[in-house]
């Protein structure tokens, strides 16, 4: 990678801003900058990793264009491994673009999405997990979803994947031990299954389920609030997001539009939908947005059927407890501020059983921390601290690891139905290539193309 034609970027937004920086990284990093920067008092020794004070000057060697502090990290101990010059120049966007366009025309270009980053790993500054942590970060939602990001920045992953490939590279030696032996004694002995490979598993899965409360961390959970109408939908939204959200009133058929906010539960964005009420539709606005609903319904995270406890059980009522049986469905019976026309032990008896049925009012607030917790137990369940901050955040690692997953397996009943020992190194060392395409040590130009181009452009 050394070698390479040298790259340039401003690494922080465009826009107005006391500063801004711009990135040079390769080798002509520093002859470029000793084109265009003028240092205070004349020269300077351009030691590494020391800032340093001048001006930069146009190309007709006059026109200073701004005052910089420069700071140079000589590769191999940088960022990128190569040489990195950041130019700290006052956050115009005016003079950040006419600072670039001098340093192409002094020798570099401009770099493509993520190729700050590309260059890191493609020099083993960290291994593909870590750069994908560092996207992660740079998009975290929240400070719990940053704090992730930096577990696996600093390397929780990538030496999770590590272990396990050791567990399966010593499985695999075994059988390899046992397949040899066997050739060589002409002997019909079937191999055992390695204890490492149960381990393995064991470890692999657990990480695998780490993956839907990272996912919460990482991108949300999607709550969404259904019932008849005039139940108290917009209400308890309201009650919820502390805010005037929806609009409230006693006619049924208020909401037709969904309504969405956003709310932290325990670190977690929870994004809440309230929804039309759910009847015979009485016109053609309403008729969409219930059809909205039934859409939503099925990519919701946790579903919170309403029901009025204040009055009895309708038609309507039932229509939608029936058509909301899944295991991420919660009750919540709104109202219990009033007299009571509904008995709980009926409500049970309608959903299977397990179902976390919650008594509410969305009016006085009763109830609603109960709720919280609720949609956090339904949706993320176990902490994630639980496997000592090893999660998975993104789909391609779980996607990998899933299949190395079933790679084992089916070298665990090759092995229990008696096959050659030949069939389970042959699935074992499947598994390893797809643990490697985690960490990179062994990936296609084309996934890693993929992967650095959704990086902002400066990372
Ligand atoms: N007493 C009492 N009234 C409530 C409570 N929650 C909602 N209401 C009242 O019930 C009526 C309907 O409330 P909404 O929040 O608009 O009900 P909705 O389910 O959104 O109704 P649609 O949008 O028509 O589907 C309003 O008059 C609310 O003030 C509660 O906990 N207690
Ligand atoms: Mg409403």
């Amino acid at each position: 990678m050394l070698g390479k034609d040298t790259i340039a970027a401003t690494a922080t937004p465009f826009g107005m801003a006391g500063i801004g920086i711009i990135r040079m990284s390769g080798p002509d990093a520093l002859a470029i900058t000793r084109r265009v920067f003028c240092p205070s008092g004349g020269k300077c020794e351009w030691k590494s990793h020391h800032l340093y004070h001048g001006d930069i000057v146009a190309a007709d060697g006059e026109t200073i264009l701004d005052e910089v502090l420069i700071s140079f990290m000589a590769g191999p101990r940088s960022f990128t491994g190569e040489d990195v010059v950041e130019i700290n120049c006052h956050g115009n966007p005016n003079i950040i673009h006419a600072i670039l366009a001098l340093l192409q025309t002094a020798g570099c270009r401009p770099a493509r999405p993520g190729e700050f980053s590309e260059r890191a790993f493609l020099n083993n500054r960290f291994d593909l997990s870590q750069a994908e942590a560092l996207a992660a970060m740079i998009s975290a939602k929240s400070a719990k979803a940053f704090a992730l990001g930096l577990a696996q920045l600093k390397g929780s992953l990538g030496r999770e994947i590590e272990d396990l490939r050791s567990l399966i590279v010593e499985a695999l030696s075994g059988l390899e031990a046992a397949i040899d032996f066997s050739e060589d004694t002409a002997e019909d002995s079937l191999p055992e299954t390695p204890p490492q490979i149960d381990q393995a598993l064991e470890r692999m899965q657990k990480l695998l389920a780490s993956y839907r409360s990272a996912r919460a961390y990482t991108e949300g959970i999607h709550v969404i609030i259904t019932g008849k109408p005039n139940v108290g939908k917009s209400s308890l939204l309201n009650a919820l997001t502390g805010r005037k959200k929806a609009i409230v009133t006693d006619i049924p058929g208020t909401t037709r539009d969904l309504i969405t906010d956003t709310i932290d539960i325990n670190g977690i964005p929870v994004h809440l939908m309230d929804t039309a009420g759910i009847r015979e539709p009485q016109n053609l606005i309403e008729q969409e947005g219930i059809s909205l609903v039934w859409e939503n319904l099925a990519l919701a995270d946790v579903i919170v059927v309403m029901l009025d406890v204040s009055k009895p059980l309708t038609d309507e009522d039932k229509m939608i407890i029936n058509a909301n049986q899944s295991t991420n469905t919660m009750v919540a019976i709104n109202k219990i501020d009033l007299p009571h026309a509904l008995e709980r032990e009926i409500i049970e008896q309608l959903f299977s059983a397990g179902t976390r049925i919650l008594e509410i009012s969305a009016k006085s607030g009763t109830g609603l921390p109960a709720l919280k917790q609720a949609v956090m137990d339904l949706s993320v369940g176990t902490e994630p601290e639980s496997n000592g901050g090893k999660m998975i955040l993104h789909l391609r690692h779980k996607l990998a690891l899933e299949a190395a997953c079933k790679n084992i397996q089916h070298a665990k009943e090759s092995l229990a139905g008696g096959l050659s020992g030949e069939f389970a190194a042959f699935d074992l060392r499947e598994a390893l290539n797809h643990l490697d395409e985690i960490t990179g040590r062994k990936i296609n130009d084309e996934i890693l193309d993929k992967i650095f181009s959704s990086f902002c452009i400066g990372k």
